[in-house]
């Protein structure tokens, strides 16, 4: 099949200065960030979320296939069967399932079996990764780094929810293979993370944690 190119638009450049402020500026913005445990209960404007979603669907991915599904839970009903589901797991995970090495790690996370937040947040993002598609005659049609790609997306979005002023949850109940019951999502569709959407409780507390300095974290040549 002939390409259809056509010329790149929407790309700006910057002058130098301008540059490095809005580099620095974005750093600042993005530091500001907390992985948030207290949620309040108060609603969210669907039309933020999907705009969010937008956002996320634009990520750079495998032979742009777009290999994500995302699923918005605001029902409580459904809210109250994720949570039952993925405390029982937890409670396995936690009293057992996990190696110590895995809960020492976790320690100075304070994480516990108990989730009410995916009760209380207003909204879960549940973000589905597809190895392959399947097309209208029924066939497979495969997906080229499905979890890089809903990894970046993800990212994406984490990003425009904090952009907008959310706090978000990355949370990964394992094994998660429960969200297609709930959520009645097909075979080709594997839970990647679910993403606990909304404010944090006034009276939210977040770990003392620090990122690792740059000087660690790259290398050059
Ligand atoms: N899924 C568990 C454990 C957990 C695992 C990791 I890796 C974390 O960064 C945080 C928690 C839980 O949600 O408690």
């Amino acid at each position: 099949m002939e390409p259809k190119l056509i010329p790149l638009s929407g790309y700006v450049e910057f002058p130098a200065k301008q540059m490095l402020e809005r580099a620095g500026d974005f750093y600042d913005d993005l530091r500001r960030r907390r992985t948030v445990r207290d949620f309040s209960d108060r609603s969210v404007d669907l039309e933020v979320i999907k705009r969010c979603i937008k956002a996320a669907g634009t990520a750079p991915n495998g032979a742009n296939l777009q290999p994500w599904q995302f699923v918005v839970v605001s029902d409580s009903r459904i809210k109250t069967e994720i949570r039952n589901a993925a405390e029982e797991e937890e409670r396995e995970f936690y009293a057992g399932r996990a190696p110590q090495e895995w809960l020492d790690a976790l320690a100075p996370l304070g994480t516990d079996s108990s989730k009410p937040f995916l009760e209380t947040a207003p909204f879960l993002i549940a973000i589905f990764s597809k190895a392959y598609d399947v097309s209208a005659d029924g066939a497979k049609v495969k997906n080229y780094y499905a979890t890089e790609s809903v990894g970046i997306a993800t990212g994406f979005l984490i990003a425009a929810l904090h952009h907008a002023g959310l706090a978000t949850l990355t949370h990964t109940p394992s094994p998660m293979k429960f969200l297609n019951r709930v959520l009645g999502r097909p075979d080709n569709e594997r839970p990647f993370v679910l993403l606990v959407v909304g404010f944090p409780a006034e009276e939210a507390k977040v770990p003392s944690i620090s990122k690792k300095p740059l000087s660690e974290i790259v290398t050059y040549c």
